[in-house]
């Protein structure tokens, strides 16, 4: 067992959802592992190139024709630089998305946020300024997990308890990964609000049962349009991972990230050392630090360490 099949045990038995319990398998079924170990395989194959020119430095046009060699760069660099771009999604799979539920007092805010969570966990009443504080709670959305967050209705207000709701209103919108804005009908100060959220911003009438405003609404009471939310939801929170779909690897860690990252500045130090001139064997050391970037990764473990991160992240034994 790798590295990766060690952290995909850890993150089977903690899914909450059946969107991160299929990553799970997939990665403990080598999903990931094989893709890395192409990729590794890729990189040693230039290296293998690159070696022609350094036991046959004096040839004047090289035995390796150069445009292989660039073909065979770019395809590695095109694949690592694909698998490093499901990381914002696979990270925010692992941990659940951010989803911030905003908009006027009394917009139906928490009414749609115990509609999604599908218990009623928030107060509602028809009093204007019922929620004070903010309300976090895991939410499985399309199969998908999400931290849902109901706060409070945002406007200036002279109540001290409500203005400190709304101020931690403002901290969860700065840390959200989507907003999901209520309003009963246009609200004026959207455009404002929009103009200061720097996630994508859902909005939503609510309230679509009463005053006859046609459709594209969402009701708690009938519950129109709550199905075509939840599937916007998990669109704009997942897009990339619905697109890719399930047989395709993807990185859920911020240790995948970075391995990742490491592995791609080399590959790009290796071309930009080439078109300066260097020589082919001063060169071939970028592509030796990529691969140990994707060793890293892989994560060739001992039993021993395996037990021993086991031991660490579930107290077995104790
Ligand atoms: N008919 C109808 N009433 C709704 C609907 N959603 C919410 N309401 C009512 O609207 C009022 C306000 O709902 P809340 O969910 O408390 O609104 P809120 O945005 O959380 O309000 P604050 O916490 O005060 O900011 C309550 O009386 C709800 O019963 C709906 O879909 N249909
Ligand atoms: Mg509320």
């Amino acid at each position: 067992m790798d590295l990766l099949q060690a952290e995909a045990t850890a993150d089977l038995i903690d899914a909450g959802s059946p969107a991160q319990r299929r990553r799970a398998l997939q990665q403990l079924e080598r999903g990931l592992s094989d893709r890395l170990a192409a990729l590794r395989a890729e990189i040693l194959e230039l290296e293998a190139l690159i070696a022609y020119d350094i036991d046959f430095p004096e040839e004047d046009e090289g035995p390796v024709n150069p445009e292989r060699v660039r073909a065979a760069w770019s395809a590695v660099r095109g694949r690592v630089a694909d698998l490093l771009k499901t990381a914002p999604e696979g990270e925010r799979l692992h941990e659940g998305a951010l989803l911030v539920i905003a908009g006027r007092p009394n917009a139906g805010k928490s009414s749609l946020f115990n509609a999604l969570l599908g218990t009623e966990r928030a107060i509602v009443t028809e009093i204007p300024g019922t929620t004070r504080d903010a309300i976090e709670a895991h939410a499985v959305i399309e199969g998908f997990p999400f931290r849902l967050v109901d706060t409070a209705g945002l406007r200036d207000t002279d109540e001290r308890i409500e203005r400190l709701g709304i101020e931690v209103s403002r901290k969860y919108l700065a840390a959200a990964d989507l907003v999901l804005f209520c309003e009963e009908r246009d609200d004026p100060s959207r455009e404002a609000f929009l103009a200061q959220v720097k996630a994508p911003v859902v909005v939503v009438r609510t309230k679509a049962d009463v005053g006859g405003a046609g459709g594209g609404g969402v009701s708690v009471v009938t519950g129109a349009g709550l199905p075509e939310l939840r599937r916007r939801l998990a669109e704009v929170a997942f897009g990339h991972l619905l697109a890719l779909g399930d047989v395709e690897p993807v990185v859920t860690r911020a240790r995948h990230r970075s391995a990742l990252d490491r592995a791609l500045a080399e590959l790009e130090a290796f071309w930009q050392a080439r078109a300066e001139g260097v020589d082919a064997a001063a060169t071939a050391t970028h592509l030796r630090a990529a691969v140990v970037a994707l060793d890293d990764l892989i994560g060739a473990v001992t039993p021993e360490d395996v037990l021993d991160r086991v031991f660490a992240a579930f107290c077995v034994g104790k």
